[in-house]
């Protein structure tokens, strides 16, 4: 993460895996360099007034890239940018749009995972409502892949050469989601056999797996914190109980 004095790239999140790793494991394929603000930091940037925000925005992560001169926040629109200086698009309209997609997607499911970013917690009732659809998730990414010859063997999820943004965020969110929360990868593995390969395959780069240990270290095997992570960890354990 550090290194050069002064970074390319900062990044304002909490120090807990989630939102905020996207925007890590794409700059760690990329191999740009970044530096991260401290919580006050992040805390205060966010409490400032939108007219002296650098860029207007509502909550992290907020991507810096001090070269370009450009601010950015919403991890969508944070990977696209990123994808776009360094090569990470697949590069035809379609797959590019299908890339987006993916990440939206993606930001769906970490929505749906959190009950609306912590506005309820988890229930054993509403979890166990909820995995079905859990399930259909992992179903579609997996679908996608196979329409563009991914198996368990290999591929990636849009039948590019070299991975992109799609496959990053492939594995950020499911790979770093079962990781943490190991009681869901026997669910990924039965529903989703060929993007949990995938998964594997891309956290097994090198830059993704010093990332990972790196994140652990740092912030322990949180994968949402707070206490909506409490209650999601206390809904699957009954799951996995009752
Ligand atoms: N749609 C935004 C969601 C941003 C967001 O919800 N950030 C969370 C952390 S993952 C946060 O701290 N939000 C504080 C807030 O919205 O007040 C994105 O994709 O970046």
């Amino acid at each position: 993460m550090q290194g050069d004095p002064t970074p390319r790239y900062a990044l304002h999140y909490w120090p807990v895996m989630f939102r905020g790793q996207f925007v890590r494991a794409t700059l760690a394929h990329a191999g740009a360099a970044w530096d991260e603000a401290d919580i006050d930091a992040v805390a205060q940037a966010m409490s400032e007034d939108p007219q002296d925000q650098p860029v207007p925005f509502m909550g992290p992560p907020v991507l810096t890239d001090r070269q370009a001169g450009v601010m950015l926040a919403q991890m969508p629109a944070i990977l696209d940018y990123l994808a776009h200086v360094h090569g990470l698009m697949p590069g035809d309209p379609a797959r590019d749009a299908l890339t987006r997609k993916v990440v939206a997607d993606a930001n769906d499911v970490l929505m749906e995972m959190t009950r609306h970013n912590g506005a309820q917690m988890w229930t054993t009732e509403a979890w166990a409502d909820y995995v079905p659809r859990l399930s259909r998730w992992m179903g579609i990414f997996d679908e996608t892949g196979r329409r563009h010859g991914l198996t368990e063997g290999g591929g990636t999820l849009l039948g590019t050469e070299a991975h992109g943004l799609a496959d990053l965020v492939t594995h950020v969110l499911w790979g770093t989601m079962t990781d943490t929360l190991p009681a869901l990868r026997p669910l990924f593995e039965r529903t989703a056999p060929a993007l949990a390969a995938l998964s594997d395959r891309v956290g097994a780069l090198p830059e993704q797996a010093a990332l990972h240990a790196r994140s652990v270290e740092a912030w322990g095997e949180a994968w949402c914190g707070g206490q909506i992570e409490a209650s999601l960890r206390a809904a699957i354990a009954a799951q996995a109980t009752g």
